[in-house]
This record gives C-alpha cells, sequence and structure tokens, in this order.
C-alpha cells in the first residue's frame, strides 16, 4: 500500500524574474538544484525564477516544459511512500537550435542575470587532466570563431558581451559529479577566455565566481515504470514529470557575486570548504555506483537495486567504502563513516527507483579518475588494502570487452585497446585515463592485471574472495 501526498506549488511563478540560467537542463537538474530553489522560494520568498537551457539536444524536452508553463512535478518515491510536489521556479527555457546560437550569450548578458548553474555532466567541461582541452574538436570550432557549440563556449561569450556593456560578473556554480567542480569549471573558462582574449580572461577572473559544490539525489533516467508510478500517484500524467528518492543534499562553497538565491532556505549548507564533502560522497557513494556498474551488468543484474539483493554484492560494497574509500578521505565533522556508507546501503535499495547499471556505466572514462583511480593512489602510497578497487577496475575492462557497447567519449580508443593482448596495460596506459604516475606503477599495473585474470575467469569467486 503506498502512500501519496501531492504538494502543490505555494508562490506564484509568475512573479519570478529569469535571474537563474540552467544549462544542460535534463533530469537531475529538475529533481535537485530546482528542489532547492522551489523550498527556497516558499520559505523564504524572492523573485528568483530559472531559464532553462541544453545545447545540443533536448529541444522537444524544452518545448514540453513551456507547454506546461514550466510547472511540472518530483516525485520522491521510496518503498511505502510518493511525495509529488509541484515545481514552479521555471520562467522560460532557451535552446540554440530553436531560438538561434545568439540566445544564450545573449541571455548571459542581460542585466538581471546572476548565476548560471550547470549539469553538464562530465565530459561537458571539455577539459583534460585539470585544464582546458585545446584539441576537443568543439573547443577548437569555438575558438576558430564559429557560433559558440560547447558549454564554455557559450558562457565565455556570454561573459564577453557583459563586460562590453559594462555590466557585473555574475556566478557561475558547477553541479556536476567532478571534484573541485568550481575550481574546475573556472579552469575551463579562464583557458578559453585567455585563447580568445586575455584582458576578457583578466575581467572573468576578477569579476566572476565559480564556487564548488557537492550534489548528491539519485535521480535515474524516466523509464516507462517510473512515467506510469508518477500518473498513478498524480490520477494523471505529467510529461515533465521527473521520480527520484527522497534523499537530497547540497553543499555550497559560499563564495558568490552578491547575495546567493534562497538554496540555504530549501536545505543547502553553505562552508568554507566543499572538499572533505564532496571526496567522501564521490568515493563512497560513486565509487560504488561505478564498481556495482560494471561487475553488476557481468553477474546478469540489471538495476542497483537487483545488485543490492546479492549478498555478496553488498558485502564487497562495504569493505569498498569502508576499507578502501574511508581511509583516504578527511571526514567532515560530525560525520560517522559506517553509518554514512549504511545510508548508502539502504539507499541503493530503493526498488522504485529502478537506476539501471548501463546508466551509471556511461562516460566511466570521465569517472573512473575521481571514484577510483585517486584513491587507489593514495592506498598504494600508504600501503593500504585496494583489492576491491582492484577487481571495479578490472571488470570495467572486461565488461569494455564482453558487454554490448556503452557510450563514453573515449569509447574509439578504449573497444581498440581493450582488443590488445594485455588489454589491462593497453587501458591503463590511454594518455590522461590514469594519472601518469598511477599508470607507471608497477604495484598498481600488477594488482589490475591480477584482479582481471580472476574476473575473466569466474567473476562471483573473485567477489566473493574480496568481500
Ligand atoms: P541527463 O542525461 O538527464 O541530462 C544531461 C544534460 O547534460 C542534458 O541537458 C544534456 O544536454 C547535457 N549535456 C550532455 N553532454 C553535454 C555536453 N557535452 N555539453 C553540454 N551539455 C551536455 O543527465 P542527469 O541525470 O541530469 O545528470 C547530469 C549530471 O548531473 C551528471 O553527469 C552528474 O554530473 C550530475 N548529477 C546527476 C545525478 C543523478 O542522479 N542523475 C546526481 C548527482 C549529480
Ligand atoms: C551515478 C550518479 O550516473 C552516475 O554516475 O553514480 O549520477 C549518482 O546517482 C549521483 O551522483 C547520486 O548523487
Amino acid at each position: 500500500m503506498t502512500t501519496c501526498t501531492h504538494v502543490p506549488c505555494s508562490y506564484d511563478p509568475t512573479t519570478l524574474r529569469p535571474r537563474i540560467l540552467h544549462l544542460g537542463f535534463g533530469a537531475f537538474a529538475r529533481a535537485h538544484p530546482m528542489v532547492y530553489l522551489h523550498h527556497g522560494l516558499t520559505v523564504a520568498g524572492g523573485d528568483w525564477g530559472v531559464v532553462a537551457a541544453r545545447l545540443n539536444s533536448g529541444v522537444a524536452a524544452l518545448d514540453a516544459l513551456d507547454t506546461a508553463d514550466g510547472r511540472y512535478h518530483v516525485a520522491e518515491a521510496d518503498g511505502d511512500t510518493v511525495t509529488l510536489r509541484e515545481i514552479g521556479v521555471l520562467r522560460g527555457s532557451c535552446h540554440p537550435v530553436r531560438d538561434g546560437t545568439d540566445a544564450l550569450p545573449a541571455l548571459i548578458a542581460s542585466p538581471q542575470m546572476s548565476l548560471i548553474l550547470l549539469t553538464i555532466t562530465e565530459k561537458g567541461y571539455c577539459t583534460r587532466d585539470g585544464a582546458l582541452d585545446f584539441d576537443h574538436p568543439g573547443v577548437k570550432s569555438d575558438l576558430a570563431g564559429g557560433a559558440p557549440s560547447t558549454a564554455i563556449g557559450v558562457i565565455v561569450s556570454g561573459l564577453g558581451r557583459r563586460r562590453a556593456a559594462g555590466l557585473s560578473g555574475l556566478t557561475i556554480l558547477s553541479c556536476d559529479n567532478q571534484p573541485h567542480n568550481g575550481v574546475l569549471t573556472r579552469a575551463a573558462v579562464l583557458g578559453f577566455a585567455e585563447a580568445r582574449d586575455p584582458a576578457l580572461a583578466a575581467w572573468i577572473a576578477a569579476h566572476v565566481r565559480f564556487p564548488s559544490s557537492m550534489v548528491d539525489r539519485i535521480v535515474p533516467a524516466m523509464t516507462d515504470d517510473s512515467r506510469a508510478a508518477v500518473q498513478n500517484a498524480l490520477g494523471r500524467p505529467d510529461p515533465n514529470a521527473i521520480l527520484c528518492e527522497p534523499f537530497r543534499q547540497w553543499v555550497i562553497e559560499d563564495d558568490f557575486v552578491g547575495p546567493p538565491p534562497p538554496f540555504a532556505d530549501g536545505g543547502a549548507v553553505l562552508v568554507k570548504d566543499v572538499r572533505p564533502f564532496e571526496e567522501m560522497k564521490l568515493r563512497l557513494l560513486n565509487g560504488a555506483h561505478t564498481t556495482l556498474a560494471w561487475t553488476g551488468q557481468l553477474l546478469g543484474y540489471e538495476t542497483v537495486a537487483d545488485c543490492m539483493a546479492d549478498a555478496g554484492l553488498r558485502d564487497l560494497l562495504r569493505r569498498l567504502m569502508l576499507a578502501e574509500q574511508a581511509p583516504t578521505l578527511q571526514l567532515p565533522a560530525g560525520v560517522r563513516i559506517a553509518d554514512y556508507a549504511d545510508d548508502l546501503l539502504l539507499r541503493f535499495e530503493n526498488t522504485r527507483l529502478r537506476h539501471r547499471l548501463a546508466q551509471i556505466a556511461t562516460d566511466s572514462s570521465q569517472k573512473m579518475p575521481q571514484r577510483l583511480f585517486a584513491p587507489v593512489a593514495a592506498n598504494i602510497a600508504a600501503g593500504r588494502p585496494w583489492s576491491v578497487s582492484a577487481l571495479a577496475i578490472a571488470a570495467w575492462i572486461q565488461g569494455l570487452r564482453s558487454l554490448p557497447p556503452i557510450d563514453d567519449p573515449r569509447q574509439q580508443e578504449l573497444h581498440r585497446a581493450v582488443q590488445a593482448d594485455d588489454p589491462v596495460a593497453a587501458v591503463l596506459s590511454l594518455p590522461s585515463l590514469a594519472p601518469a604516475d598511477l599508470a607507471a606503477n608497477d604495484i598498481f599495473m600488477a594488482g589490475v592485471q591480477r584482479a582481471f585474470a580472476r574476473v575473466e575467469v569466474d567473476l562471483k569467486a573473485a567477489v566473493a574472495a574480496c568481500a
């Protein structure tokens, strides 16, 4: 028996002004930053409205939001409850394919624009080794003077117009699962601006803020099941709705140009240093997700919740989190890491989510460094165990060889590498994948090779041996 609660929007969306641009408006945007703003406006009021934007795909998704006047529902679901919140923060949408390539830079340069939010996925930053990747085809084309096609090109173009118009700077807040995501965004934006116009780069460095943030809420892509669950709970379809877990967390570096939107009133925590929070989350939650994505698929499971019914995989994750990831962390004050790990396992059990392992496995080349390679490097340096991490990396390589292809910006290189006689060495030696000193470390290479040999023969036994 499911208890459904419907919470209508209690503020008047027509009083909001477009002061926030959200680039990369997909599933997570709907269910996380918009929800914080929604709660903040509900509690504290204000006029902070959002323009939802995407760059390459998704015109129809934005059209559907416009048709609904920007209103949609977030369904927060677990075993026996569904809470449907009506969100009213959107004040329009923008897409270069529909509205012209000038539209996004012009929005960024509108006087009332104060904040750009980003959920453009790890690859959307066009970086390599922490700096802008000048070999990236999109970056090359944007710098050659074409209409900007990358998020970074669009942002710099808009900031150039703000400067030319004598306007103030603004804040750019990354909500992507990257370590030090503000530092990375700043490096990409400044790298691009420097190549285009050093005076603009200097203006950006002086007038634009790039706080880092740790974001957490599990928001799988919508499926027929989740659409049906929303329709049952709401009594009618909502084509813009999103279903997610009840849990949410947002820790933001307190570094804004001017007063921030009421995110803190909506439950976000503003802190001086986000690093302890982001490392804990990226290594325990996301590291565990990536481990499951590959081991779970190889064992024939489809979703995270399916894996949680396998005692061997549960034990494997606990060991990864507590014996391998936790020792690499400086914990945020007041956090008991065993409780944090137990809470994660409970969240993973949520059968309402049907979080597909194949979705988590996408773009793994962009996820391995922060989720597994960095903690492994720390463990090897300290002489601590890292056998579960080795198994996870080996399962990734075996999965690339034997599972149906999964999207990854480095898919072609990876595909070639896994055909080599020594796929482990070929993959881990790809430039800018693992850190160069880790890839050159014999202990690392031999450890993953040993794990790979076990994974190839009998993954279930390899899991049991590690767990
Ligand atoms: P999604 O697929 O629903 O949306 C992705 C958005 O990124 C789309 O708007 C797409 O157009 C845009 N995008 C993709 N590649 C791009 C590129 N190269 N340049 C510019 N924009 C690009 O995915 P979702 O679930 O919204 O996740 C997006 C990101 O949010 C994740 O990659 C992650 O960093 C972050 N996140 C997601 C969570 C989740 O549970 N879904 C939780 C925590 C963070
Ligand atoms: C997942 C994350 O797709 C993935 O890589 O690990 O999106 C995860 O669901 C979120 O980070 C949870 O906050």
